[in-house]
């Protein structure tokens, strides 16, 4: 198929509840989606940068120069057979994983489309459901935080995930283990402490958590490995695995026992496949992380966690549990066993409802 035209919408979306992390409180989210025209068809993508260079170097402005500048002058005009064929493409670009990865999943949408085939059989899924569970932001207060997960495990979530940071770990971490002992519970730091936090995490390591996600540096792997050895629970990366290579390199020394996959961060869903591969040939149990994703984002990461390897519940909560209206339909929902459903449409199997759209943009 040849690419005849790519456009670029810069929209933002109100949360249904604020969503505080380590580095800060959002109360909304802005996102760049990419368009990709060829023979009648229209395939969308999700860029996940978000308004500041928090969780990533990437926002929606550096995302935006990067698209409009340089990739989609590399991609007018070419022809491509499958999606892997962007790459190539853009190789020359460094960088930008999830500019990049916003094209790539176009692709995806575009050739799915055309093949009249689900994203999830494209890239070799092998199950219906996946299992997921919730990640809820830093409260104010402990009770607040205990309300906020007693409210996603009444809705039916079985595995919660709290953010963490200094000043805010083991307190309301204890708390919830005495109030659920047997809910499955992990933490997320996003990078806010250094190894002299050991003692904190050999408190949290007694708390039956599946795993700790990037406590440590966004771009560090050797002080991970450090700390994975002194600790039973696993540690997860989530910032540090930018590449296939990356993650490859982390599990050489040690730095952890699993694998948060984000198919932004990795610069696509081939990226993110070759991630899953490398891991499931080393018995690593990775999931699929969430980065607020609108239904177009959700629809990628719940095909990319169809694939076998993904043994372990995502971050991709019910559309319900992000935006009061979201711009693509049909919404996701939560099934009684704590799963979500895979789109089985061709391509994302999600479709853009053009006056949302229209709606929430603003460029
Ligand atoms: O999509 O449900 C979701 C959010 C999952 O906690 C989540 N993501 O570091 O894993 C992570 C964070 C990054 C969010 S920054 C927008
Ligand atoms: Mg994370």
């Amino acid at each position: 198929m040849k690419i005849e035209r790519i456009e670029l919408h810069l929209i933002r979306l109100p949360l249904v509840h604020p969503f505080e992390t380590s580095f800060g409180r959002a109360f909304e989210r802005p996102c760049v989606l990419v368009a990709m025209h060829s023979e009648g068809l229209t395939g969308w993508g999700e860029c996940v940068a978000g308004d500041g260079p928090w969780y990533s170097s990437e926002t929606v402005e550096t995302a935006w120069h990067i698209l409009r500048d340089f990739m989609l002058p590399a991609l007018q005009g070419q022809a491509i057979q499958t999606a892997a064929d962007v790459l190539p493409l853009l190789e020359h670009i460094r960088g930008h994983q999830m500019a990049r990865a916003a094209l790539e999943m176009a692709a995806w949408d575009l050739l799915g489309k055309a093949q009249n085939t689900a994203l999830a059989t494209m890239l070799g899924g092998v199950r219906q459901q996946v299992s997921v569970g919730v990640s809820i932001g830093i409260e104010p207060t402990i009770a607040e935080q205990l309300a906020r997960v007693e409210q996603y495990v009444n809705a039916g979530y079985g595995r919660v995930k709290l953010k963490i940071k200094p000043g805010w770990d083991v307190e309301p971490v204890r708390a919830i283990r005495e109030r659920w002992p047997d809910l499955r519970l992990q933490v997320d730091a996003n990078s806010a402490y250094t190894l002299d936090a050991l003692p904190i995490f050999q408190e949290l390591d007694q708390v039956g958590l599946l795993l700790i996600e990037q406590p440590l540096n966004h771009d560090d792997i050797v002080e991970h490995a450090r700390l994975q050895q002194q600790l039973q629970t696993p540690i997860c990366l989530d910032e540090s695995i930018q590449s296939p290579d990356h993650a490859r390199w982390a599990l050489a020394i040690g730095a952890c026992r699993i694998i948060n996959i984000k198919v932004g961060r990795v610069g696509g869903l081939t990226a993110a496949k070759a991630i899953h591969d490398l891991c499931a040939a080393q018995q690593v149990p990775v999931w699929c992380g969430g980065m607020l994703e609108t239904n177009i984002g959700r629809a990628a990461n719940l095909a990319l966690a169809s694939l076998p390897n993904f043994t372990l519940p995502g971050d991709i909560s019910a559309s319900a549990r992000y935006y009061r209206e979201d711009i693509a339909a049909p919404d996701f929902v939560l099934n009684t066993d704590s799963t979500v459903t895979v789109p089985t449409g061709p391509g994302l199997g999600v479709e853009v409802i053009p006056a949302r759209l229209a709606a929430a943009r603003q460029r």
